[in-house]
């Protein structure tokens, strides 16, 4: 199978994580996706590549242009205009109730308005190179799509920022752009025919599932904590599938604390049978390995061997996939985890 990689994401390096109310040193950083490639490096069953460059366009067919030139030069602005600080973080949010009755207003003129603007959150630091390691990961997903269209049963594409938070004029969540819903995008779009990305990191897919609601040529089917309980909090329940054309195309299956492999199978059971209704011509994975027993902030209990079987049931669907890089964070188990459900992929694709 081959792996696309690239050291770009690198140049996304913070240092704080503001969470929980202090700061502390992030949870999401360049180790995991060197953990994730060390080990895949050393399985013959996977040959790592580099991306070719797609450019701007497939990001502004997805994401609003206004936050994409934002995040091209937010880094620098802040540093010329503010301070200079190695992390850039908002201090202030635009929330629409904000301006009820008044219309929307539009995006400040300075900075510190714009991070308000474009960001929704404070986990998310951007650093001097993060715009080009975000670019990076978004080659990565273009690039591992295109191998799967030219023919491979599947790909992984070692994604780093992940995306799938990213909502089309939000960043946050760890991510900037929406890698997996690029890709889908990409996908229907220039195919014309049927997309699922199926999204089994522990958080809700917001971003995807906000990019697609209306659509009934993608469809989103995500297993998350429950957002009663979980970030991001505000989607992701039961109730939320979809509307108008897209009525039906979105599934979410909150799942509870402590949920183990065998009760975590039967939900990816169900999963799995509402993409064989949907009948795509194509399976994006957004995977996610924070549903691992000892991930340091998340609370399911899944095990190795369980993404095996996760990989394998996935992989009986028989469609072409390709599989993206969201979160994960025990990053001592992050390459025998995400190697261990690609084998399950493999064994069964
Ligand atoms: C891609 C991805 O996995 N993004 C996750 C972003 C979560 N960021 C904030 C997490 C805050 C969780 N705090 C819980 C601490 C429990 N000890
Ligand atoms: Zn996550």
């Amino acid at each position: 199978m081959k792996v696309v990689y690239t050291p770009a994401h690198l140049l996304h390096n913070p240092e704080v994580e503001i969470e929980r109310s202090s700061a502390h040193s992030p949870f999401e950083h360049s180790g995991r996706a060197e953990k994730i490639r060390e080990t895949l490096a050393s399985d013959s069953t996977f040959d790592i590549v580099a991306p070719t460059a797609w450019g701007i366009d497939p990001i502004t067919k997805v994401h609003n242009p206004g936050l994409v030139r934002f995040l091209s030069t937010a880094w620098a602005d802040y540093q010329r205009d503010i301070k200079q600080s190695r992390e850039v973080v908002p201090d202030i949010f635009f929330k629409s109730n904000l301006r009820e009755r008044m219309g929307t207003g539009q995006e400040p003129a300075s900075v510190n308005g714009k991070l308000g603007w474009w960001c929704f959150e404070t986990t998310t630091p951007l650093t001097d190179g993060t715009y080009e390691a975000a670019r990076g990961a978004v080659d990565v997903a273009l690039t591992a799509t295109q191998i799967v269209l030219d023919g491979a049963k599947s790909s992984y594409g070692l994604c780093r920022p992940p995306g799938h938070h990213a909502t089309t004029d939000l960043y946050g969540g760890y991510c900037f752009f929406n890698n997996a819903a690029i890709a889908a995008h990409h996908v229907a779009s220039t195919t014309g025919s049927k997309v699922t990305v199926l999204d089994v990191d522990y958080h809700h897919g917001n971003g995807t599932q906000q990019i697609f609601y209306e659509r009934d040529d993608v469809q989103f089917v995500s297993l998350h904590g429950d957002p009663t309980r979980a970030y991001p909090y505000f989607t992701g329940y039961a109730e939320e599938t979809g509307s108008s054309k897209g009525l039906g195309s979105t599934l979410n299956l909150p799942l509870a604390a402590r949920t183990q492999d065998d009760a975590y199978l039967q939900s990816l059971e169900r999963a799995v049978e509402s993409i064989k209704k949907f009948a795509p011509s194509l399976l994006i994975v957004s995977l996610g390995l924070d549903t691992f027993i000892t991930d340091p902030i998340c609370d399911l209990s899944l095990t190795t061997d369980g993404y095996d079987r996760c990989g394998a049931l996935v992989g009986a669907l028989g469609l072409p996939t390709v599989v993206l890089q969201e979160g994960g964070y025990d990053v001592n188990a992050l390459g025998v985890n995400v190697q261990s459900w690609l084998h399950g992929l493999a064994r069964t694709s």
